[in-house]
């Protein structure tokens, strides 16, 4: 069995900065010698994604725009990408938006415009770049998303985000189901709170911390790295047997009755 990535190619979607959840990931699938592909949604975090990627040791990443809003950008970005590098093993989808009014309050004020946006970029946006990508696919893979036990159960102030991830759990599930005749595995990783720049400003989240270091089984919150080595176990062969499952990295919160 080969636990390396070495000689492998993953494009990763979503690092804002060192906190990002992507990030962890990106960092674990470079220690384990992957080459790393980056898209960022727009110029506003292209030098963070460069300056972070240009402490990795190893193979030289690449870099790519991609708003996954625009059906175009999309096809320019993998189309390019299949031209610059041919093969890809895998895609780690890190990519959430709701507007920030819509994440306090009750879900039943949450308008028509909200709803379809958090759907659109949340949700739809892995069936367009898993769409994108399968022509990159050719040796198989392993595509994952990241989603929240707030798209299984009603958290407070989750709300829109909540159906987004429902429906993000769904798409991840009917992709699975496609996908896998081609050899390419799909699947969810549900991670517990961590701070990141989405979730700055967004509720108070040192008492989300708080029940997680008193009620969690672990009893403390999980980290990225922790996700980043789940990552790590679902892009290899390690996985080979799985496909369209959520795995709760979440110190095992969701559990709990
Ligand atoms: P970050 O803020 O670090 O990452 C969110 C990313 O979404 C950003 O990199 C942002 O890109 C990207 N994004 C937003 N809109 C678009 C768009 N139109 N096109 C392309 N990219 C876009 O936060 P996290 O690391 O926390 O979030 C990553 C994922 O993890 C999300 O799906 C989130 O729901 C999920 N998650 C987070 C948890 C947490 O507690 N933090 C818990 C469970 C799941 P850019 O910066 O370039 O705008
Ligand atoms: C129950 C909670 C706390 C309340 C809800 C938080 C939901 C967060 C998810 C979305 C993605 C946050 C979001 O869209 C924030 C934006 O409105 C404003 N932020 C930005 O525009 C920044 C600059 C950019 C980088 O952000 C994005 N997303 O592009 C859930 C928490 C316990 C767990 C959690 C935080 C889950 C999650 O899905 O992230």
């Amino acid at each position: 069995m080969n636990f390396s990535l070495e000689g492998r190619t993953y494009v990763i979607m979503g690092v804002a900065n060192k906190r990002s959840i992507a990030w962890g990931i990106a960092q674990s699938l470079n220690s384990a010698g992957a080459r790393l592909v980056f898209t960022y949604a727009s110029e506003r975090f292209e030098k963070s994604v460069r300056d972070l990627a240009a402490t990795l040791e190893g193979p030289e990443s690449l870099f790519y725009e991609c708003d996954v809003t625009d059906d175009a950008a999309i096809e320019k970005t993998f189309s390019t990408m299949k031209e610059d590098i041919g093969v890809v093993h895998g895609l780690a989808h890190c990519i959430a938006f709701a507007k920030r009014e819509e994440l306090q309050g009750e879900f039943v004020d949450t308008s028509r415009d909200g709803f379809l946006l958090a759907q659109n970029i949340s949700a739809f946006s892995l069936a367009a770049v898993s769409k994108a990508v399968k022509p990159l696919m050719t040796e198989g893979g392993s595509i994952l998303t990241l989603t929240y036990l707030g798209g299984e159960r009603v958290v407070e102030n989750y709300n829109v985000m909540g159906v987004a991830k429902a429906s993000l759990d769904a798409t991840m599930r009917y992709l699975a189901n496609d996908l896998g005749k081609y050899g390419i595995r799909v699947n969810a990783i549900s991670a517990g709170p961590i701070r990141t720049l989405s979730a700055k400003g967004v509720g108070d989240f040192n008492s989300i911390l708080k029940v997680i270091e008193e009620k969690s089984p672990l009893r403390r919150p999980v980290t990225q790295e922790e996700v980043g080595d789940t990552a790590y176990f679902l892009m290899s062969d390690l996985s080979r047997g799985i496909t369209g499952e959520i795995i709760h990295v979440d110190s095992g919160f969701s559990i709990l009755a």
